[in-house]
């Protein structure tokens, strides 16, 4: 159970779990969509190392925070969904290098996936929930949201970008981590984008900060920092199984209390076998 394993062992479960599961991104290799599979590409800025890497989770505590040049002082700076910078740089500062977005982004017309310029020049990575146990082609034929059209159209569209698609079993072997690890059941729904966020940055990052995701003395019913809706599920979790994933992440963390709960940041170590 959780409180009998060190950060370092739950690390290397981590690890371990995802070395041999899904947790990966589609490619051409995959047949799931036949007319289109040309156009899924191989993730080679995932394969570039960092030294340190940050997630700036979209937590209504980051409002005065001034954690903003902290945050651009990293290497590579992970955000989420429509998350903006602008106006708010104090904060949450203004580099990002990728973007965790769930399907609904590109399936609602509110967010303006084509056109806005949140989700220009910087790689882009989009998830949409399968049922569990379910096929690639099952999900193909039924995903969660509406995206498969506007992934496809802006991969022709604009070529050249860094736009990729993460295989939904993959968000399973996570969740299955997680259930193994937690002391009590867990939602039967996929980890957050923030918890897809560290998982995939642990394998390429020296260390990673997440950002106000274990909620820091700041913490608030707010939402989020960029906008006045109130809803502690937010951060607690309603859907996603968000309190387990940041007991998980507290538990991997070998920072001292004052750097989580007065600055906002939990520094997790990258995977081990990385950083030999
Ligand atoms: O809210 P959301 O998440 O975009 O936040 C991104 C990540 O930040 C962390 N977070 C956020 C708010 C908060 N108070 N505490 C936090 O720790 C979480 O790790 C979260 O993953 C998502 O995960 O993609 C999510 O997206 C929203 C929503 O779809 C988008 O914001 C677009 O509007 C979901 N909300 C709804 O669907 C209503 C949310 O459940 C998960």
């Amino acid at each position: 159970k959780l409180k009998d394993l060190s950060p370092l062992v739950l690390l290397e479960n981590l690890e371990n779990s995802l070395e041999k599961s899904h947790f990966h991104t589609l490619t051409s290799s995959t047949n799931v969509f036949p007319k289109e599979k040309h156009l899924l590409r191989d993730p080679q800025s995932f394969q570039q190392r960092y030294g340190s890497c940050a997630i700036v989770s979209s937590a209504g505590a980051l409002l005065d925070s001034d954690l903003g040049n902290f945050i651009d002082g990293h290497d590579y700076v992970v955000r989420f969904n429509n998350a903006p910078t602008m106006g708010f740089e104090a904060d949450v500062g203004n580099k990002t290098s990728l973007r965790i977005l769930n399907s609904q982004i590109l399936s609602k017309p509110q967010f303006n996936f084509l056109n806005s310029s949140l989700y220009r020049n910087v790689s882009l990575l989009v998830w949409d929930p399968s049922k569990y146990n379910a096929t690639l082609e099952q999900w193909a034929c039924s995903p969660d949201f509406p995206f498969v059209d506007a992934f496809f159209s802006r991969r022709r569209q604009i070529q050249d970008e860094d736009l990729h698609l993460m295989d939904p079993r993959g968000l399973w072997d996570l969740w299955d981590y997680l259930s193994l690890h937690s002391p009590l059941p867990i939602p039967p729904n996929p980890p957050s984008s923030g918890f897809i966020g560290l998982a995939l940055t642990l394998s390429f990052c020296d260390y990673v900060d997440m950002i106000e995701f274990v909620p820091s003395l700041r913490m608030t019913k707010r939402c989020h920092y960029y906008d006045t809706h109130e809803d502690v599920g937010c951060t607690l979790g309603d859907w996603h199984p968000l309190a387990a994933e940041k007991l998980l992440v507290l538990s991997l963390n070998p920072a001292d209390d004052h750097a989580i709960f007065v600055n906002g940041y939990v520094r997790i170590p990258g995977f081990p076998s990385q950083l030999q």
